[in-house]
């Protein structure tokens, strides 16, 4: 008993001596096992405790006790020590000048396409158009046969078209099959619609042309719409898009899908009317297709074409942005290159 006794009292100012030495908490822990621990040096001592006589026991079980809640109270304060010794060089190491001025956030912003989009929407609204939402995969007698564009005509060729597996489905050329669709959907009611979206063409990518654009389509049917509506509703738009004394103008053109067919040129805007290299000396620059839908097509979207007359046009968002910015190559629309989409 003599012998454990002095073991205890012996291992009680070895450890106090090593715990208060200990610098860091690496230190501190492996003194806590070497003495603490499962398999430390008291714990050896307490199993030592079996061979006592039982009558000795209790009184080697308080001495045991009492080196074990001193020793476990030093552990405490030394940590406690550590701690505060480390958050105090923390703190004097990540010291916080508040009075420094914040660092701005970087902030997104819209793509210029989604800009423009966006702008051409609100001055539809504006005028009463609402937004009609298409699909861009068409199928073939919606993008082409149901617009009076019939089998053997150019555009169907393989090589402009993205079909996909499934026969007679397609990535759609243009967003005109949607006045098909908004047309089965509102007859015989009255419509003023406009379809912003994506379209797709397999064609040879140049600074004027990508494989994938937007186009907004817009579309008016009713019982007394007429050419006068269309170049004025027309001019209204291009007014608010680009100034109320820009001059436009109408030049006779072809599309199956409307009779009679234009195009809408306005003043170059980067010449104002000149002459320069975007508007290739001609002072004007074209920005949409339009025309009187044609009988067949108000036929197919449910409406009598005796009773029934509508207009409708499309133009190219990209296009229109590349002539407002001055922009000399649509490439740079989809290339992701952020000194083109940070000056927007
Ligand atoms: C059409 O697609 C007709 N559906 C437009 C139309 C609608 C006419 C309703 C009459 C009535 P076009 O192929 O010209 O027409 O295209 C219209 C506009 O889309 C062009 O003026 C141009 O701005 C844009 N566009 C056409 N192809 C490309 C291309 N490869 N890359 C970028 N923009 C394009």
């Amino acid at each position: 008993m003599e012998q454990i006794l002095q073991r205890l009292t012996s291992l009680g100012v070895e450890a106090e001596r090593a715990l208060q030495g200990a610098a860091d908490r690496a230190v501190l822990e492996q003194v806590r096992v070497r003495y603490l621990g499962r398999k430390g040096t008291l714990a050896a001592i307490l199993r030592g405790m079996a061979d006592l006589d039982p009558v000795e026991r209790p009184a080697v079980g308080k001495v045991a006790n009492e080196v074990k809640r001193r020793l476990e109270a030093a552990l405490a304060a030394r940590r406690e020590a550590i701690e505060a010794t480390v958050r105090q060089a923390a703190l004097a190491a990540e010291r916080v000048d508040v009075t420094l001025p914040g660092r701005p956030v970087p902030m997104g912003r819209l793509h210029p396409s989604t800009q423009i989009l966006r702008r051409i929407c609100q001055i539809w609204a504006d005028m009463g158009f609402q937004v009609y939402r298409s699909r861009d995969v068409e199928t073939e007698e919606m993008n082409f046969e149901l617009l009076n564009i019939p089998a053997h005509h150019p555009a169907r060729d393989m090589w402009d078209t993205f079909y996909t597996t499934t026969e007679g489905v397609l990535l759609r050329t243009h967003t005109s099959p949607g006045q098909i669709r908004a047309m089965r959907e509102y007859c015989p009611e009255p419509i003023r619609v406009i379809l912003p979206g994506m379209c797709y063409r397999y064609e040879q990518i140049t600074a004027r042309s990508e494989i994938q654009f937007h186009q907004v389509e817009g579309l008016a049917v009713g019982r007394h719409v007429t050419m006068t509506a269309l170049k004025g509703t027309l001019v209204d738009f291009a007014h608010r898009m680009f100034g109320a004394d820009r001059k436009v103008r109408f030049r006779a053109s072809h599309f199956p899908f409307t009779e009679p067919s234009a195009e809408m040129d306005v003043e170059c805007i980067i010449c104002e009317g000149r002459g320069c290299v975007v508007c290739k000396q001609s002072g004007w620059l074209e920005i949409l297709g339009c025309g009187m839908v044609h009988p067949e097509v108000l036929h197919n979207g449910g409406y009598d074409p005796a009773a029934f007359s509508g207009f409708a046009f499309g133009m190219g968002p990209e296009r229109i942005t590349m002539l407002k910015h001055g922009i000399e190559d649509i490439r740079y629309f989809w290339a992701n290159d952020l000194r083109f989409l940070e000056q927007f």
